[in-house]
């Protein structure tokens, strides 16, 4: 039988090159609390992505959870209801309201001319999503933060090495959040990170990720254990020995899809948001209205032949029962978000992905 292709397989280098971080992890018996693999990959990432300052986790999750502990968030916070449900559930977890607005059509990223009609006395922050790693429209975005003295947390998990006008897209607001889940574009099996700009509010980061540990004996917050293990770590650096051929391979399968795409009557392809560097690490396409079956049978169908998409992001965050009580979860307040997520489908796209799968792909949506 033949082998099911699922929406995204992680890039996993070859397993002898892992051998040797291995045997130094034996060797030196540090295992974690921030040890020569995880100090090692903090630099190394720095230096790749472009950025100052990154403190390393366990998962994106406590990340975010942690960023706005970092900053001392509260009240209300303005977010997008078109993300996997991480990003609303970080605010919940720090007794913090989120308020949903709409997204832009063009790229399903938090609409700035929707921010400001949300904004009320409670709110402190705003935190958007860089959503399948197209760039948010920082600029406009930091305009109204600055307008507001509120702050700006990304949640950056699907954006890393994604650059816009200005170098990295994770330089911008007052912290971004990085995913390394197994499903991302660059992985170290479970693993996540915290972008910041100045080393003091590194230092406040890592002491919440150690229990709001300072040295042995004094602890000045209830921190959490966030920390990443020394074999996460060592994943991440033989990873970033691979990053660039593995974007190169994803850049050429989202190619030929966009190529093999175009002339399909009620398919489009999501655009970019203009970005300079792309990292491919999805390719949602929305199914509208003008294509013979809807998008849940076309979902159904290619499923039946052992191809998996996702529908990410359905449902959207403000229709699970913790968040659909809320003012601005109804759906009229979200009419974009909405509809995007009844037409989205996000195909395969991985390094080891075969263009023969492409095409076969593409083929069976031409043939509906
Ligand atoms: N913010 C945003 C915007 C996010 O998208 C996410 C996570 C987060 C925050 C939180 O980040 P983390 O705390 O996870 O670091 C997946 C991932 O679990 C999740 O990390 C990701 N976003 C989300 C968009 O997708 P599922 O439930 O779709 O994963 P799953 O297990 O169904 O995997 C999808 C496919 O990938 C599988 O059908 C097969 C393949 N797969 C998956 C895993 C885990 C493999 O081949 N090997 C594997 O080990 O959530």
């Amino acid at each position: 039988m033949k082998k099911p292709i699922y929406v995204t397989q992680p890039y996993l280098p070859p397993l002898a090159e892992f051998i040797p971080y291995l045997e130094k992890i034996w060797e030196s018996k540090i295992l974690t609390n921030g040890g020569p693999f995880h100090q090692q990959l903090e630099k190394e990432l720095c230096e790749y992505l472009g950025v100052k300052h990154i403190c390393l986790f366990t998962n994106a999750t406590i990340a975010l959870v942690t960023a706005l502990q970092a900053l001392r968030i509260t009240g209300e916070v303005i977010t997008t209801p078109y993300s996997f449900v991480a990003t609303a559930h970080s605010l919940l977890w720090n007794g913090i309201k989120p308020v949903f607005v709409d997204v832009d059509p063009n790229t399903l990223n938090l609409d700035p001319a929707n921010i400001e009609a949300a904004i009320t006395p409670q709110t402190t922050a705003i935190m958007p999503v860089h959503c399948y790693g197209h760039p948010c429209d920082v600029d406009a975005i930091q305009k109204i933060a600055d307008n507001y003295n509120l702050k700006v947390i990304y949640d950056a998990a699907h954006a890393f090495g994604v650059q816009c006008h200005c170098g990295s897209v994770l330089n911008h607001g007052d912290l971004s959040v990085l995913s390394f889940h197994a499903t991302k574009v660059f992985n170290t099996f479970e693993g996540g990170a915290i972008i910041c700009p100045d080393e003091k509010t590194k230092i406040r980061i890592d002491q919440l990720k150690n229990f709001g540990h300072v040295g042995e004996l004094t602890v000045v917050a209830p921190g959490i254990n966030g920390k990443m293990s020394e074999i996460n770590a060592a994943i991440g650096l033989l990873q970033l020995k691979h990053i660039d051929q593995a974007l190169a391979r994803r850049q050429a399968i989202d190619a030929a899809y966009r190529q093999q795409l175009k002339d399909i009557k009620g398919i489009l392809c999501l655009k970019d948001a203009g970005e300079k560097v792309a990292n491919y690490a999805y390719f949602p396409i929305l199914v509208n209205t003008d294509y013979p079956i809807s998008r849940d049978m076309l979902n159904q169908k290619l499923k039946d032949i052992g191809i998996n998409p996702r529908r990410y992001f359905y449902p959207l965050i403000t229709e699970f029962p913790m968040y659909r009580g809320l003012p601005s979860a109804h759906k009229e307040n979200l009419p974009i978000a909405s509809s995007a997520s009844s037409q989205i489908l996000c195909l395969p796209i991985y390094p080891a992905l075969p263009m023969s799968a492409v095409e076969e792909i593409t083929q069976f949506i031409a043939a509906q």
